[in-house]
């Protein structure tokens, strides 16, 4: 007999933040999933909560997704505050706004948090930088303070996240605007080379040691196509050259030695671009890595 831990899993079924729809539908296939089932015999236990639903809808698609992430970040801190372990399921990456604004309240004044972004993406674009405007590509600099109100002042005004808390890992496709943004304020970016040339069990063990200095909380949001298409090809924005789905999973456990961890994200699946389940099945062990 081994215990059981328990996992609050809060879906995000919104993909307006992207510009491909079809990563909504991706909360309601993982939670028919028989791997996501099978996650109760690997010692797991899922609480699925009240799913964010806009109250509202006659408004315009930025006014809807500050609404989602007002509401994400509510049930988060909730979760936070009751000390309880939870997972958030994307939908589009934009949901990250909500999940790590509500975090940052729940445990302010007191701490700092600390963010493990692992995305082939930079996702630091502001409306002055993007050339399309998908918020999907915003919300690590929303957390830095950068770019529309209604986004970087969700739970209250000030930036969520410190430089220096902040580590990405996997960038391979980004633009010179938000790479731009993210030096100026001394982020450290782990690029894809990197990763391959240490691997990421290494990259990943440097990032942990950073974000989460003095004990300090910190959580990891996963984007799909951080992981290799080859692994992972139900995503939108599939980017070649990726980090391996098993590798991945082995690195990390390691999130599970460290006291300060506190919860993570996982966005941009999109179950109609899946093949044969692989990424479904892989969210799965993906899940179990950080909570078992
Ligand atoms: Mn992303």
């Amino acid at each position: 007999m081994h215990t059981i831990k328990e996992l609050h899993v809060i879906s995000y079924a919104s993909d307006l933040g992207g510009a491909k729809t079809g990563s909504r539908h991706g909360p309601d296939v993982l939670k028919q999933s028989v791997y996501f089932q099978q996650l109760y015999e690997k010692g797991l236990q899922l609480h699925w909560q009240h799913p964010i639903q806009l109250s509202d809808t006659n408004l315009s698609k930025l006014q809807k997704i500050a609404q989602l992430c007002q509401v994400l970040a509510e049930s988060v801190e909730g979760l936070v505050q009751q000390k309880k372990k939870f997972i958030v399921l994307g939908g589009d990456h934009s949901c990250a706004i909500g999940t790590w604004s509500g975090v940052a309240n729940a445990i302010l004044p007191q701490q700092s948090l600390g963010l493990i972004w692992i995305d082939a993406h930079l996702d630091s674009h502001t409306f002055q930088t993007s050339q399309t405007g998908n918020i999907h590509g915003m919300p690590l600099a929303c957390l830095l303070g950068e770019g529309e109100s209604s986004l970087t002042q969700i739970k209250y005004p000030e930036p969520k996240i410190k430089p220096q808390f902040i580590c990405l890992i996997g960038a391979r496709s980004f633009e010179k605007g938000e790479e731009d943004l993210l030096k100026r304020l001394n982020v450290r970016i782990f690029y894809m080379d990197e990763v391959k040339a240490r691997g990421i069990e290494a990259v990943l063990k440097e990032a942990i040691e950073q974000v989460s200095q003095n004990g300090q909380v910190f959580g990891v949001s996963l984007d799909i196509d951080s992981i290799d298409p080859v692994d992972a090809p139900g995503t939108g924005v599939a980017e070649p050259n990726g980090i391996s789905g098993e590798a991945l999973c082995q690195a990390l456990k390691q999130v599970t030695r460290y006291p300060g961890f506190i919860g993570a994200e996982i966005a941009e699946f999109d179950p109609r671009r899946d093949q044969n389940q692989k990424t479904e099945k892989l969210i799965a062990q993906l899940i179990a890595a950080m909570n078992v």
